[in-house]
């Protein structure tokens, strides 16, 4: 097998690292812990993309999770370029943002209200901020390798880029920001109840990834979520679910309608925009009462709720809820999963595979994956072989083992079955 050449992108990488840190504007997009280049992106269809030396890749990251349909889907386009006709931002209520409130409303259970605002970590950063202002406490509980985006006292223990790159608690965060943060062990129910008994009427909320996406895929154990509810109902804190990742995606109605766990609050980013800068927070009515004009806890956006990204998030919406993509979606990436464990088991490697709905995670680890402890002990060299292998094949992965890996509605049975083939040489080149 060939290196496909690169040399257009490489060359542009050396430009872009002259003017933007590290090249990327995201952390997460480097190939620190992957090694080589990023590729640079010139356009997708569907479920492909080609970078700048127009090799044609099979996409499974999808910009990180908002292209469930795939890249240019033709309703969502039409709807984009339809709002763009008439232009681009006016600071003032339109239509488009109610009819996408409205959207989500029907959708996400916990929800009666929603503030959209232009990204899941404005999403969190806002929730957060109401918590503590409706409940009148300041600490806040999270999960250690959950991540929810680069908000100050969320980057305590975070997933994500801040994993891969080994900095899961980030200096420039105050100590007195990160003070009322409580990390606590992910599925770990006796833990979180031990917390509350000690501390639980001073906690405004506990945040978690319902699945987590940010150390790789992680299903809650069973009973988890329903002891994060009843703790938080007993001690009178609010139940935050952030469903960046999952809202959309593993159900229409996000994990908590596959789960049945009602939170107080969620936030949302990713499907929610379609491709476009959106992120969302809502909940019931009684709390989304407290954030100003209504109630006194501030929170403002120049562009929040602009025309573009509420049409291309509303048609994405629309696109799942009247054409239901997601028994398509659980077929193909079941497909594609017990392939790509065939290959591994085939190969001789030590490996698990987690999926929950169209997102997944190869895990070079022998045990199941239930925390962040579990999952700093994955082989993150071969890992990052298997990687760079999937690439020259022309098969697009997250560049770090702790991301999840996303299937659209656009991927064929073709594409999955030249992906599991792809993944078949690979992991048997990399054994030892
Ligand atoms: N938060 C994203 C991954 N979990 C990374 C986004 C990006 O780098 O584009």
């Amino acid at each position: 097998m060939t290196t496909p050449s690169r040399d257009k992108s490489q060359a542009h990488f050396v430009r872009a690292q002259q003017s933007i840190p590290g090249g990327v504007n995201s952390p997460a997009r480097a190939f620190g812990s992957v090694g080589g280049d990023p590729l640079i992106i010139d356009r997708g269809e569907g479920a492909s993309l080609w970078d700048i030396d127009d090799n044609r890749l099979i996409d499974y990251v999808g910009s990180w999770g908002p292209h469930i349909l795939g890249h240019r889907h033709p309703e969502v386009i039409e709807a984009v370029e339809a709002a763009l006709a008439k232009g681009t931002s006016f600071g003032a209520p339109t239509a488009l943002e109610t009819e996408l409130a409205e959207e989500v409303i029907a959708a996400v259970p916990s929800v009666e209200k929603v503030r959209m605002v232009n990204s899941g970590t404005e999403a969190t950063m806002s929730a957060i901020r109401l918590a503590r202002g409706h409940t009148g406490r300041d600490k806040v509980i999270k999960f250690a390798g959950c991540y929810h985006g680069h908000v100050d006292s969320l980057l305590v223990e975070a997933g994500s880029g801040a994993l891969t790159l080994g900095v899961p608690s980030s200096p420039g965060v105050p100590a007195g920001c990160a003070a009322d943060t409580i990390a606590l062990a992910y599925n770990d129910a006796a833990g979180l109840a031990a917390t509350m008994e000690e501390i639980g009427s001073e906690v405004a909320c506990v945040i978690l990834e319902p699945v987590v996406g940010n150390m790789g895929v992680v299903a809650p154990a069973d009973g988890f979520l329903e002891a994060c509810r009843e703790l938080c109902t007993a001690q009178g804190s609010l139940l935050i679910f952030d469903e960046v990742m999952t809202g959309f995606r593993v159900a229409y109605g996000g994990a908590q309608s596959l789960f049945g766990v009602t939170p107080d609050m969620t936030t949302l980013g990713k499907i929610v925009g379609g491709g476009m800068p959106v992120g969302a927070y809502g909940g019931r009515a009684e709390i989304m009462n407290s954030i100003s004009p209504d109630g006194p806890v501030y929170q403002a956006g120049t562009l929040s709720g602009n025309p573009l990204a509420m049409a291309c998030g509303l048609a994405t919406l629309k696109v799942l809820r009247e054409q239901d993509p997601y028994p398509q979606l659980e077929e193909m990436t079941s497909r594609l999963v017990d392939g790509l464990d065939t290959a591994a088991t085939d190969a001789g490697l030590d490996h698990v595979v987690a999926r929950v709905g169209s997102m997944f995670t190869l895990f070079f680890n022998p045990e199941p994956v239930t925390s962040y402890d579990v999952s700093a002990r994955n082989d993150t060299e071969r890992f990052a072989a298997y990687h760079r292998g999937m690439l020259d094949h022309g098969i697009y992965l997250p560049c770090s083992q702790f991301e999840a890996n996303f299937v659209s509605a656009a991927h064929t049975g073709q594409d999955v079955d030249s992906t599991i083939a792809a993944a078949r040489e690979v992991l048997t080149g990399i054994a030892d």
